[in-house]
């Protein structure tokens, strides 16, 4: 093929060429670089074909898959204009003035954040985003904004599905260009599980709004104001974005004895988010907790007592959040959070199409188009089937939500969790358990990375036969494990009333807490030096130069990101192969179309797949537009 291209190349046909024709010109190096990145894939495939992908523990086999339909949109059509249009119009503090004068109800779909991460382990593939990203655009354009960015995906897209989460972001932002883009982040702790030096998170925030972002939904895990005032200030100096700031809900304001997280205190923290500069007020009820009648209270204080808009978050664990919507409908909130009918309910948000249908005739419905928005719940419902693997096996709302308190992002993780330590058959036990850790630790907010301390106790506690009793009476005897040391000694923050002084001293033995920021303990990132010593370790690069992004997920999860990039040097882009190939590989006489990085598409078909040789190599035959191409991958098992 390299000749081919010397002898087609017009120069070499014109009879011009001169000693430096091969070197100068550079297109005759592409087909190579296709070969390339040819072959990566057909050793992934190759590998997943032979041992499975390694992210997948059980296959059914007897599952069978309807192919998604994708709805049908103006694939010439110009997008119609939207929420994005109207902020870059505005600026940010005239579009959240605008917001609140608005009398119908808004609307965020997280389909493709929130609702994946929690009811699939946040497994959801760009692939499967980008089929329906600009129809839906197109389609929808009356939605508030699309919640595709952040929170767990960041991390799970390199560490499991071998993706680039900026290349993610970048795609979507093309795809959508008329909707805003929305992302959870974490204040001090960014995307992250511990906290982060300031200018780290700054530059992270900064690198997000260049790369799509518009709203950026701020909380910290122990609702603590100097990890959230700070990245509100971020996103205020560094960007032209909202600054969504959140307030954790917890607990239950109706309930009398539950004297820590009143009304009180929750208007008091909206108004301090409010005085931070924030121009959207976050309700975040990451484990749907809030009633109805709750919401009603809560919503209706907080428009009296503050000047900015409220977007409200929930879970429908319970399986009654929809009636939580409407009561705070009715009491003015500004947006609601939903994701699309077949990936809605249980952990993840209220079924968008229902909610819709719920306000229908309502003073304050906003009409949406809603058999097309059912087709797009069909489709999400059809592409869930290829992540079963995934499902948390929540079969129906569960009212102990209201004991335990697990964010729902959290609830669908801690099964196999619990599966992973030979726990499955007492899980109860430790959703149990989770309630009585999050009472020891003094009544905390849940959730991440907070959520993941109680949890990791919880766990401890069951697998060792430990009963809450036992860390009280003899505590100083216990290790504990390292999430937990790193809580009490101060490393996300401070909660609500400070620790319970007895059990921080069995939990930290010696070593002494921290009551300042743990920002302050932490050194600022050197960016001019430290990207030169990132670029010469990860020289080989990934066919592209390494910019400023790869760095940011190199500095937030430097194993991670490592672990990523050998995979790159080694099986290429994945995230272009279709989503049931990547976790379960081909069938022979199966054809599929693959897109590389430069848009050029390989049409590739499994042939055959041998036996293993004396060596354990088994070769499988493929068929590469039309030419054959075999690998040999070893047999793991
Ligand atoms: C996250 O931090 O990822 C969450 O979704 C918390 O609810
Ligand atoms: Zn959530």
């Amino acid at each position: 093929p390299f000749l081919d291209n010397i002898l087609q190349h017009e120069t070499f046909r014109k009879g011009e060429v001169t000693v430096n024709f091969i070197r100068d010109t550079k297109e005759l190096f592409k087909i190579r670089e296709s070969r390339n990145r040819a072959t990566k894939l057909v050793n992934f495939l190759g590998d997943v074909i032979v041992n499975g992908n390694p992210d997948v523990k059980k296959i059914d086999p007897t599952k069978t898959f309807v192919e998604p339909v994708i709805p049908k949109f103006e694939e010439n059509g110009a997008f119609p204009k939207g929420t994005k249009n109207l902020l870059t119009e505005l600026g940010p503090e005239q579009f959240a003035q605008w917001l609140k004068n608005e009398k119908k109800v808004h609307f965020t779909d997280t389909t493709m954040r929130d609702a994946h991460q929690s009811l699939l382990a946040t497994r959801m593939r760009s692939y499967d985003m980008l089929k329906v990203a600009e129809g839906f655009a197109k389609n929808h354009p009356e939605v508030f904004s699309m919640e595709v960015w952040g929170g767990a995906t960041f991390d799970v897209c390199l560490r499991f599905l071998r993706e680039n989460p900026w290349e993610r972001l970048r795609a979507l932002r093309k795809a959508m260009p008329n909707l805003l883009l929305q992302m959870l982040i974490r204040g001090s702790n960014g995307v992250g599980y511990t906290a982060y030096p300031d200018n780290l998170v700054g530059k992270f925030v900064e690198q997000s709004w260049e790369n799509g972002v518009d709203v950026f939904r701020i909380f910290d895990s122990l609702n603590w104001m100097e990890s959230i005032a700070p990245c509100i200030e971020h996103v205020r100096t560094r960007t032209q974005g909202l600054a969504e700031g959140s307030l954790c809900y917890t607990g239950d304001i109706l309930d009398p004895k539950r004297t820590k997280y009143t009304l009180e205190y929750y208007v008091q923290l909206a108004k301090d988010i409010e005085n931070a500069g924030a121009h959207i007020i976050g309700i975040k009820d990451m484990a749907g907790l809030l009633k109805p009648y709750a919401a009603y209270e809560l919503v209706s204080a907080l428009k009296s007592e503050i000047n900015i808009p409220i977007h409200l978050h929930t879970h429908d664990t319970s399986s009654v959040q929809s009636a939580t919507y409407l009561k705070a409908i009715e009491a003015g909130v500004d947006v609601v959070d939903v994701a699309l009918g077949g990936l809605s309910g249980l952990t993840a948000q209220p079924n968008f199409n229902a909610v819709v249908e719920m306000l229908k005739f309502h003073e304050r419905e906003n009409v949406v188009d809603i058999p097309k928005l059912n087709e797009y719940s069909n489709y999400w419902e059809a592409v869930r089937e290829y992540y079963y693997v995934f499902e948390s096996g929540l079969k129906a709302g569960t009212g102990e939500v209201y004991q335990h308190e697990i964010p729902g992002g959290q609830y669908s993780n801690l099964k196999p969790q619990a599966q992973g330590l030979g726990l499955a058959d007492r899980f109860h036990e430790i959703t149990r358990m989770y309630g009585e850790v999050n009472e020891l630790f003094g009544d905390i907010v849940k959730v991440t990375p907070s959520s993941k301390v109680v949890g990791d106790m919880a766990q401890y506690l069951v697998s060792n036969n430990l009963t809450i009793e036992d860390v009280k009476e003899r505590g100083e005897t216990i290790s504990f494990p390292q999430s937990v040391v790193s809580l009490f000694k101060g490393e996300l923050g401070q909660p609500v009333g400070g620790f319970p002084k007895a059990l921080q001293k069995s939990v930290l033995k010696d070593q002494k807490p921290f009551t300042n920021r743990p920002n302050a303990h932490l050194e600022p990132v050197d960016f001019e030096t430290e990207f030169k010593e990132f670029e010469k370790v990860f020289k080989k690069g990934m066919g592209r130069a390494l910019d400023i992004t790869d760095f940011l997920s190199y500095k937030l999860y430097p194993k991670v990101f490592t672990g990523a990039y050998n995979h790159h040097l080694k099986y290429g882009n994945v995230m272009n192969i279709p989503t049931k190939n990547f976790f379960y590989g081909m069938t022979p006489g199966e054809e599929i179309i693959v897109q590389l990085d430069q848009g050029k598409t390989l049409l590739v078909q499994l042939i055959s797949v041998g036996d293993p040789n004396e060596e354990g190599k088994v070769t499988v035959f493929f068929k590469i537009n039309g030419q054959t191409r075999n690998v040999e991958v070893q047999d793991a098992s």
